[in-house]
């Protein structure tokens, strides 16, 4: 019997396109491009499994055209909406992520914007590299006191239980949360978390809040302009969730008021387009989608869509099936 077709539709770590090229027919993307909707439905039509990515979009124009052969969208990451699940559905797809690999790697570069923004690390580097640095001054640069203050987190699953067990061990901060569905007593008595009952308790209250919650219809703009208002003007935002969980013209305004102090991004509604008048600011730290960028973590989450690979044509149910 002829081994199962999986295309990758980008470059993933060269560990992993070696067990799957010993397992399967592998067909990978040498030069890394991002796949074009044509190139995208080819795959579908060409494939037994299809792996993409957060750059790509798999919606339903795709999916209704595609006539599918592939049986499996096997996503590289956590977050899947990028992919029209209902029209998977219909087309007949399983579709699979990689939960938990990617927890640890994100939740530290949560904490990193969070004190790259109150300790002004990137201006001070700009700083450094523009030879702008004419020496120590008592009144240089001088930021906000993260230790000892209160972190506000939207959404309190994995992601967010990590940066909260962070802030807390690590940096004594007091931890709020909103979370849509309750949380397990024992989970919030470990990290002495408390609940609030909206998502404007939690913005009220908090020094830093960072955004948990996944992408997609249901959280579009759910940092609006009117909630952006909620927050204290010394308050930070931080979000390595998804770009359209806020308006991102409504968080350029805050910050260009300085209606609040100054946020941390890792991503972007439209990425990779960046706007200008976020890069103009100094109060925001950019960073390119880099939450799980590690060598570890980028390898484990190929492993991980090896699994459900794996079990989807040994007949068995993928350990991560999400439709
Ligand atoms: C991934 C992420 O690198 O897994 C996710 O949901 O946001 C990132 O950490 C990227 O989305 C890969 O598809």
């Amino acid at each position: 019997m002829s081994r199962p077709r999986i295309v990758l539709t980008r470059r993933w770590p060269a560990a992993v396109e070696d067990v799957l090229r010993e397992r399967y027919d592998l067909v990978a993307n040498a030069d890394d491009h991002p796949f074009s909707a044509d190139e995208l439905a080819h795959a579908l039509a060409t494939a037994d499994a299809l792996c993409p990515t957060v750059t790509d979009a798999i919606d339903a124009a795709l999916l209704d055209r595609a006539a599918p052969r592939a049986r499996l969208l096997g996503n590289f990451g956590v977050g899947f909406n990028h992919i029209d699940v209902e029209a998977a559905r219909r087309a007949g797809l399983v579709v699979t992520n990689t939960p938990g690999v990617l927890t640890d790697c994100t939740a530290d570069l949560a904490v990193m914007l969070m004190l790259m923004v109150a300790r002004r690390a990137g201006a001070g580097e700009r700083m450094v590299r523009d030879d702008a640095w004419a020496g120590w001054a008592p009144t240089q640069l001088l930021g906000t006191r993260v230790s000892g203050k209160t972190l506000g987190l939207v959404g309190f699953g994995r992601i967010a239980r990590a940066v909260a067990a962070r802030a807390h061990h690590g940096f004594g901060m007091r931890v709020l949360y909103y979370n849509p569905s309750a949380v397990p007593a024992a989970v919030t008595a470990a990290l002495n978390a408390v609940a609030c009952d909206s998502i404007e308790a939690v913005l009220e209250a908090a020094d830093f809040v960072s955004l948990h919650c996944p992408g997609g219809a249901a959280t579009h703009h759910l940092i609006d302009a009117a909630r952006l208002a909620r927050m204290p003007a010394h308050a930070y935002l931080i979000n390595t969730a998804r770009g359209d969980v806020v308006d991102q013209q409504a968080l350029i305004d805050a910050l260009a008021a300085r209606r609040i102090a100054g946020a941390g991004l890792d991503v972007y509604a439209g990425e990779p387009v960046v706007p200008a008048a976020l890069k103009t600011l100094d109060n925001v730290v950019l960073l390119p989608h880099l939450g799980s960028a590690t060598h570890e973590t980028r390898t484990a989450m190929g492993l991980r869509v090896v699994a459900n690979l794996d079990a989807f044509f040994a007949g068995r149910e993928p350990p991560d099936r999400v439709a």
